[in-house]
């Protein structure tokens, strides 16, 4: 098994009020990215939506209303300093934000940073959560599916500061499919930010279960693809909203080996092996040898839940 080290940060951010501005949000995330930088790491993640309030919890009749909250073009000159601050370091980022195109389409977005300050990755999200209609009769919504369009760039990987690195946002970590799709394309490590408010319409889970499902599902990520990943959440309170934080690395064996444990701006950093993942993918996770395709139509060929598939052999109408 060889040995390749990369140093790796995730970068909690504590809760973002509606009245902070881009420029006080991105001098925490360069101080953020200082002490990353102190502690050897060459990445850091950041969450989803970073640079805003998670604005989707709010019903709008006009998007155009809210468009404010919206990235136009990347780095704009409030966004420039964390570019700089990169380039000054040589500590590449992830970074999630909301999109706004030239052609007025709205995308929840991620870009992978590297060491340079170039661009070397964009991810728009696809498993949206929520729903578009206003649920009035609720303290708060979650409008994912009103705010955004379904991303149109797929699950990518990109090679930046030597490694492989798959992208993906949030909801996309409950879904075994974005994964797999990452590693298939050869990913060394997935990289994703995160906001779960504790309280989330029609999904009444216990919140001790909330934080376990989302570790869970990065651990499962990890382990059933022979990668490593990294999450970063927002944490604390954000208008009167609670976001759970547990931002994590997990590694190819399926344990974490890093997790904030505050609800306020956090980093931790770990140096991974990349090497690590090698074993599991030469054996039980040799998907060469041991993947089965021709029997996997089904996952591709229905979306819900529905009726058990023939058998041969076995005549269910009997
Ligand atoms: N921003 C998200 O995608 N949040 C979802 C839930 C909480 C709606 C999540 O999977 O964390």
């Amino acid at each position: 098994m060889s040995k390749r080290t990369f140093g790796l940060a995730v970068a909690q951010v504590g809760g973002i009020q509606p009245e902070e501005t881009r420029v006080e949000v991105v001098a925490r995330l360069i101080s953020m990215m200082r002490v990353a930088h102190q502690r050897g790491a060459e990445l850091v993640v950041f969450p989803e939506l970073t640079l805003t309030t998670f604005f989707p919890r709010y019903w709008t009749e006009s998007l155009q209303a809210s468009d404010h909250y919206f990235e136009r073009e990347m780095p704009s000159g409030e966004t420039a300093p964390l570019f700089a601050a990169a380039r000054e370091l040589g500590v590449g980022f992830y970074l999630g934000y909301a999109e706004l195109t030239p052609e007025g389409r709205r995308f929840n977005t991620s870009i992978l940073v590297d060491g340079q300050g170039r661009i070397t990755g964009k991810y728009r999200k696809i498993h949206l959560p929520g729903h578009a209609d206003n649920r009035s009769n609720l303290t708060h919504q979650h409008l994912e599916k009103r705010y955004f369009e379904v991303g149109d760039l797929g699950f990518g990987v990109f090679e930046s500061q030597g490694i492989k690195i798959g992208m993906a946002l949030c909801n996309d970590r409950r879904w075994p499919e974005v994964y797999r799709a990452l590693s298939l394309q050869g990913a060394d490590l997935v990289v994703l930010g995160y906001n779960t408010p504790l309280d989330v319409p029609g999904w009444s889970e216990e919140p001790h279960a909330k934080m376990s499902t989302h570790l869970l599902s990065l651990q499962a990520g990890a382990y059933q693809n022979s990668v490593w990943v990294a999450a970063a959440g927002k944490s604390g309170t954000e208008d009167g909203v609670y976001m759970i934080g547990g931002s994590a690395i997990a590694a190819p064996s399926g344990e974490i080996v890093a997790k904030t444990i505050g609800d306020e701006d956090e980093v931790v950093v770990t140096h991974i092996d990349l090497g690590m993942a090698e074993m599991y993918r030469e054996s039980v996770f040799d998907f060469a040898a041991h993947r089965r395709p021709e029997n996997y139509s089904i996952i591709v060929d229905r979306v819900g839940r529905g009726e058990p598939v023939p058998v041969p052999g076995f005549d269910r109408e009997a």
